[in-house]
């Protein structure tokens, strides 16, 4: 049982970890840099500390900072959140190595999902569906040859220690594959600091479907559906739903099913989010996220549960005592990133926010660390709210954050809402006729 947690995040969802922790009965610690002062996760936790200047390196990301702020004030366990230290294995290491309790999976599973081509490797293994390619990182010129004989082109190539999309590359027929691979392999050792490379089937149309995990690293794991996170734009999410429109619950199922069973296998402690990729009626794993995600709030919504709860729990040591059948999904759930923004050029806009009034009423959630007169710190992340809309069909759920977005006030900054309003009223999103590219391509017309 843990009596005191510190959580080494800030904005909402240092908010949301706060929140249940206060349900659960636990103290909570904030922690916080020197622009965070009057930021209201430092207002809602118990105590806080300040560990360092605006610069993420040498605040939310500064270890021995952190560490420290741990042991003054006598939490016995550290939540990370999502971004910052929550997938950083060493940071996880050292948080035990000093008797703190990490809030996440073992140091070596998070190292292990960190190496994509170690990841894909252990999802081939555990029988999880794979995209045809390099078994592991490709060599020379001959191997890299025979692989693209045997699957074709389109391929992609990607770098081992990459994710979340960067130092990607699409070769087509007909390109210069050698000079495509040299410019890869250089990029990946400027922005990751290793070269390797792997490669694999290009798909040009998928959607990008998550399936939410949890696990007890003892006996028992359970998959609580999927997401559909495929309207992005340059790797960010931007509004994400469940269930996903036109795939059969027979086929999630199976899915979840798989999954689940590997995650029991590997021994996995924690929440944990598998991403495929689909197309054509086929799932394909890319990689997994070892952390709670920004998006874990719509599966909260139409499964019931508290996921950050369940961490805790299982931080503590305790077992899933649920059975699957008793995982039961109802309604549809959709969330929108309101982020600080220009909804035309995209550049982000930082500032005061001089009025701040929320939409409430039936199906409505907010997740935000807004107030009347806050100013948004030009250091961090753009996403300054999460407007969650939850109905029993979709379209209720269509018709409610219309309103939602058209109530919401936040004035003084300017925010992506208008484009949420213009993509929710979109006929593709109306219908589900969407993939990964579908935003990029209609953002201005
Ligand atoms: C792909 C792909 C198409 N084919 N792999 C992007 C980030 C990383 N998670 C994997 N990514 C992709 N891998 C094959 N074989 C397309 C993407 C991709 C993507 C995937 C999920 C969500 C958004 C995306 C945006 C662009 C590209």
């Amino acid at each position: 049982m843990f009596n005191k947690i510190l959580i080494a995040n800030r904005g909402e969802i240092a908010l949301r970890i706060i929140r249940t922790c206060q349900e659960m009965g636990i103290e909570t610690v904030a922690i916080h840099s020197t622009s965070d002062e009057s930021a209201m996760h430092v207002r809602l936790a118990n105590q806080s500390v300040c560990i360092g200047p605006p610069s993420p390196i040498k605040s939310y990301l500064n270890i021995p900072a952190i560490i420290s702020a741990a042991e003054i004030t006598g939490a016995e366990a550290i939540h990370p959140g999502y971004g910052f230290l929550s997938e950083n294995y060493n940071f996880a290491a050292i948080t035990k190595e000093h008797g703190i309790e990490f809030i996440g999976p073992e140091s070596e599973h998070i190292r292990m999902m960190g190496n994509k081509v170690e990841a894909k490797k252990t999802a081939k293994d555990l029988g999880l569906p794979i995209l045809p390619g390099s078994e592991g990182k490709v060599g020379g010129t001959a191997q890299i040859e025979k692989i693209v004989g045997e699957i074709g082109f389109p391929i992609i190539i990607k770098a081992a220690s990459g994710g979340g999309g960067r130092g990607m590359k699409v070769v087509n027929e007909g390109d210069d594959l050698h000079s495509i691979i040299s410019i890869a392999a250089r990029e990946a050792k400027s922005f990751f600091g290793d070269e390797s490379l792997y490669i694999e089937k290009f798909l040009p149309k998928p959607r990008h479907i998550e399936i939410q995990i949890l696990s007890d690293g003892k006996d028992n794991s359970l998959f609580f559906g999927e997401r559909d996170c495929s309207i992005q734009r340059r790797h960010q999410k931007v509004i994400e739903e469940t269930p996903a429109m036109g795939i059969s619950r027979d086929k999630i199922n199976e899915l979840g099913e798989k999954s689940s069973k590997a995650m029991k296998k590997l021994g996995y402690k924690g929440v944990g989010t598998i991403e495929y990729l689909y197309e054509n009626g086929k799932f394909y794993f890319i990689e997994m996220n070892t952390r709670i995600q920004v998006e874990h709030t719509i599966t909260e919504e139409t499964y019931g549960v508290d996921l950050i709860r369940e961490q805790i729990l299982i931080a503590m040591g305790q077992k899933l005592n649920k059975k699957q059948s008793n995982v039961l999904q109802s309604g549809h759930s959709i969330q929108c990133r309101i982020l600080a923004e220009d909804p035309k050029t995209f550049i982000p806009c930082a500032g005061l926010v001089e009025n701040y009034h929320p939409p409430g009423g039936h199906g409505i959630r907010i997740d935000s660390a807004l107030y009347n007169n806050y100013f948004i710190p030009p250091n961090y992340d753009s996403l300054i709210s999460k407007l969650i809309v939850s109905a029993s069909n979709r379209n209720d759920c269509l018709n409610i954050l219309n309103r939602a977005l058209e109530e919401y006030v936040i004035s003084g900054i300017k925010t992506n809402i208008p484009l949420l309003i213009d993509i929710i009223n979109r006929k593709e999103f109306i219908n589900g006729d969407y993939d990964i590219n579908w935003l990029e391509k209609n953002l201005n017309g």
